[in-house]
């Protein structure tokens, strides 16, 4: 694979350049969390259950040494609180030895870890307590973390709280709107329609539930407090899911008010933190009666999201915008569910140069971290592929696809694209 040629930015020294999973979507058998309840409860809305995911659990070493292989120095993965704690204050020594062997296997192989501590999953019985509504969930969120520092503390020094908070709150909203009508509650934001023929519940239509918004920040508070407690060295954030919301003329206090609850509260609530998250996939269009439709023609992914690449750079420039340039950023999650492995290498190629265009002007990046490193259970669906690494799920083969090679020889570049032609690309200012 050539290192890929033309206009480029060299990169900060130390930029972590990598892939990201969660446990979840690449583990398999994650049977005492509330998602497998969910996936596995008679009538459930969930197309395909999770099962083995990708076997990750037992294929976590593979997985590092492909991503080392290919050229990479980092690799972000998660531990799952329900197989660390699978029954109220029961740790599981077993799994606090098998994650610290991930992040000492890591270590090993040149690979930075980025260590999440949430990512949309729960122990059942959290989630039977009211999940982050529960009286005391900060008080247990942060109990947790304390236990998930004996895992940080051999080498650890990115670690993310809550992945994607924002989205937990609208998930809460929408099972409370399903509930209400009787239909299975809808587990994670991006699952469109209610079940049995139920009006679809359009995530973009339902408001975050405003408590739920609240006591995330205030566990995120409780966990920081613990982590940094137990290692001042520790630098500790978590990742927000930037819409890149545009308004359109004459609707930008209509898309201030949509941003407010489902992004800005959470980015606000960063600003003391070590680091921030920007996990961003695609824009969002407001008009002045809210979200608008996508024009018809309009090319759009396996998500069914808009192709949209440069909404990297705009999202890098809001969170800068709105957190201050005292808090760096970290892309934790950016790809596209795609078929058409050459359309991820485009995807990607705009991408990084529209956050080469952001970094020239001056935002802080700590690193970029591809979604996903390998394809994964997309929360009800294996349907949409984000992998840089293919996966066959009868015999876990991992085969890295082109764009793995291409992004790879970009990490051991340590320089990003840049386009000039792009109609946003801004003109590359001195440092
Ligand atoms: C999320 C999660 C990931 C998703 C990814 C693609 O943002 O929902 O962090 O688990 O799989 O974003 O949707």
């Amino acid at each position: 694979m050539t290192t890929p040629t033309g206009p480029g930015l060299d990169l900060p020294n130390g930029f972590l350049m990598g892939a990201s999973t969660s446990p979840h979507q690449v583990e398999g058998n994650n049977v005492s969390s509330d998602w497998w309840q969910i996936e596995h409860r008679p009538g459930t809305f969930v197309a395909e259950p999770s099962g083995d995911a990708v076997d990750s659990f037992h294929r976590w070493a593979e997985d590092m040494d492909l991503l080392s292989e290919l050229g990479f120095n980092s690799y972000r993965f998660g531990i799952e609180w329900a197989r660390i704690e699978p029954e109220r204050g029961k740790v599981s020594r077993a799994a606090v030895a098998h994650y610290r062997a991930m992040v000492t296997g890591a270590l090993e192989r040149g690979l930075t870890p980025v260590v999440t501590l949430h990512h949309f999953t729960s122990p059942r019985w959290f989630s039977e307590l009211g999940g982050w509504l529960a009286p005391d969930a900060a008080e247990l969120f942060a109990e947790y973390a304390r236990t998930a520092a004996e895992i940080l503390e051999i080498g650890v020094r990115h670690v993310v709280t809550i992945n994607e908070p924002n989205m937990l709150a609208v998930m809460h909203a929408i099972r409370n709107v399903a509930a209400e009508h009787g239909w299975e509650s809808i587990a994670h934001g991006k699952q469109k329609n209610a079940p049995t023929g139920a009006a679809a519940i359009d995530p973009a239509t339902i408001d975050p539930d405003a408590d739920v918004v609240h006591a995330l920040i205030e566990a995120h508070r409780a966990a920081s407090a613990v982590l940094k407690s137990a290692d001042p060295g520790l630098k500790v954030g978590w990742t927000i899911a930037n819409q890149v919301y545009q308004a359109e003329p004459g609707a930008q206090e209509v898309a201030d008010a949509y941003a407010w609850l489902r992004e800005d509260i959470f980015l606000e609530a960063s600003r003391q933190d070590d680091w921030i998250g920007v996990q961003v996939y695609t824009r969002h269009r407001i008009g002045t009666d809210g979200p608008l439709p996508l024009p018809e023609g309009t090319e759009t992914t396996l998500t069914d999201w808009e192709y949209y690449p440069r909404a990297l750079g705009e999202a890098v420039r809001h969170t800068a915008e709105v957190v201050g340039p005292q808090v760096p950023i970290m892309i934790t999650e950016n790809g596209i569910a795609t078929g058409d492995d050459q359309r991820r290498i485009d995807y990607t190629d705009e991408a990084l140069a529209s956050l080469a265009a952001a970094m020239r002007d001056g935002v802080e990046v700590l690193g970029y971290l591809h979604w996903s490193a390998l394809d994964n259970y997309e929360w009800g669906t294996y349907r949409p592929t984000f992998g840089l690494i293919a996966v066959d799920r009868e015999t876990f083969t991992r085969t890295p696809k082109q764009s793995a090679r291409w992004l790879g020889a970009l990490a051991r570049s340590g320089r990003i694209p840049e386009r000039p032609e792009l109609p946003e690309a801004r003109a590359a200012s001195p440092r």
